[in-house]
């Protein structure tokens, strides 16, 4: 009900979600019914790749070339590529020689994948092999699961709405709606802790995480108000998932491996599951620790680790995304004077309120690096810079200015204001794709900002109301329409 658009009331009202945590199918149609309700087909190109955006300085245009050989010249670039839409094929020696199906979590096929009586070897732990692990060894007779980071899953306790808890979301949609954009740090509304965790003593703190786990969902680490803070407090959320892994795996050795012990509970986008641990209870489940022994090669018809083979017919590559600068960097852009984005953040992504980038004029990034983007609710996050951009380019058109660029100081308070707060928490103690260390040679800097989505719109805010405040806005000397090829 809150992960989803709030930008038209009647939208909200009418449409039944059938479950806590929607299917993909329905989702899909979702987004299907949004762009036919408000018409928007018409202004959408499919199956058209962005290839490069050229900066034209003498008449301040882009110049994007399409993979259909087509430039498109405008005014703006608006680059809405998502964070997590750029899937990481990893660099196995051998993998295209595997005999078998490969599939990765992140392009998954449109049509549906049987896997009954298959035996199937999954790599990677993350968020997505958590959810789909427990759906494979349904049907398929073995599952090799090989495990680099064991990950914090809490139970997602996913059900049918029933038509109260909806009836009730509809009737306090505009106050949940604006607390979660006004109050909440990630965007989705919930009753916040109002103590830390070494408040309460050793019961009474049971008894809180025993009913978060009950409740099941993200909001787990919101049992206090210091888990991202402080690394005791963090132990203690920490500490109690472990035991649950301890409690719900009946093989000591398996469960040992399952429990996360190398980052604070938190710091690595925490996942919600359905069976994820007890499924490690069947016997067609078998786990494999390639963190002592990392994946040595993937054979035509397995992968050897540590000079054993293990055989299957069909791999999950569940190893996730090039995440929040991924699919930027794929497209070849060139700001002022041919310098490329790709150069300019070779150490790291350098954005001012994650928006725009220096020396890029006209050219906005929807919840780019900087922003809360992945540590929020994308929706809410999403919705706020699609109106801040909306409005800011009415004030340019308003007052006949062209052409918009952060400047330099600002750009450069904004990093170290995203980075000082980070570091103010227990985040960058992780190995994440927050930080970019999953990407072999990506510079490890914590990409999104961490001070909470309420704080950054009033920031947001308080910059456009101070007539867009570092940023420079002018007006070019030679105007240009916006022309479409
Ligand atoms: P994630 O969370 O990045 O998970 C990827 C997993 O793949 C993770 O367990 C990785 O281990 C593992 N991985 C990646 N490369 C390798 C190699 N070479 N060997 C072994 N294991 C490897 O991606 P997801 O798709 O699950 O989730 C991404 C987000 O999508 C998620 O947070 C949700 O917001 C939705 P590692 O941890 O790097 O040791």
């Amino acid at each position: 009900m809150q992960y989803s658009y709030s930008f038209d009331d009647k939208l909200q009202q009418e449409w039944d979600w059938s479950e806590r945590y929607a299917p993909q199918p329905e989702i899909l149609k979702y987004a299907q019914h949004v762009a036919d309700r408000f018409n928007l087909r018409p202004d959408i190109q499919f199956d058209t790749r962005v290839e490069s955006a050229v900066f034209d300085e003498t008449r301040n245009v882009w110049s994007v070339a399409t993979s259909d050989g087509k430039t498109v010249t405008a005014k703006h670039v608006v680059l809405a590529t998502g964070c997590l839409s750029n899937a990481r094929m990893p660099d196995f020696k051998g993998l295209k020689d595997f005999k078998g199906e490969v599939y990765h979590t992140g392009h998954w096929p449109h049509h549906p994948v049987d896997f009954t009586d298959k035996r199937v070897g999954v790599i990677g732990t993350g968020s997505s092999a958590i959810q789909s692990i427990p759906v494979i060894a349904e049907k398929a007779s073995q599952v090799t699961v090989f495990q680099r980071t064991a990950n914090f899953s809490i139970p997602a306790r996913n059900g049918l709405l029933t038509a109260e808890e909806r009836q009730s979301f509809r009737q306090n949609y505009p106050e949940i709606r604006r607390k979660a954009r006004e109050e909440m740090r990630n965007g989705i509304w919930q009753e916040l802790p109002d103590r830390g965790a070494l408040d309460d003593g050793d019961n009474e703190r049971r008894a809180k995480y025993e009913t978060r786990w009950t409740k099941g969902g993200l909001t787990f680490t919101a049992t206090y108000n210091n888990i991202a803070l402080d690394k005791a407090a963090n132990d203690t959320a920490a500490d109690f998932v472990r035991g649950k892994i301890a409690e719900i795996v009946k093989d000591p050795q398996t469960a040992r491996l399952l429990q996360p012990n190398d980052h604070p509970i938190g710091s690595k986008r925490i996942c919600v599951d359905t069976d994820y641990y007890a499924t490690f209870n069947r016997p067609n489940v078998t786990l494999v620790d390639v963190k002592s022994t990392p994946i040595e090669e993937i054979l035509p018809n397995g992968v050897r680790v540590g000079g054993k083979d293990y055989e299957f017919d069909t791999l999950v590559l569940a190893t996730g995304f090039d995440a929040m600068t991924g699919s930027v960097a794929k497209i070849d852009i060139k700001g002022r004077n041919g310098q490329t984005l790709n150069r300019k953040w070779e150490a790291g992504p350098r954005t001012y309120l994650g928006l725009m980038s220096e020396g890029f004029p006209n050219l906005f990034i929807i919840t780019g690096p900087g922003s809360p983007s992945v540590l929020s609710n994308m929706i809410v996050s999403i919705e706020q810079h699609v109106d801040w951009i909306a409005d800011c380019l009415g004030y340019m058109r308003d007052r006949g200015l062209d052409v918009m660029e952060a400047k330099r100081d600002a750009e450069d308070k904004w990093v170290d204001h995203v980075n000082e707060v980070a570091h103010g928490t227990l985040y960058p103690q992780a190995n994440s794709w927050y930080m970019g260390a999953n990407i072999p040679g990506k510079p490890r800097i914590f990409m999104p900002y961490i001070g909470g989505v309420g704080a950054y719109r009033q920031i947001c805010n308080d910059v456009a109301a101070k007539d867009y405040e570092g940023f420079a806005m002018t007006a070019a000397e030679q105007r240009q329409r916006v022309a479409v090829f």
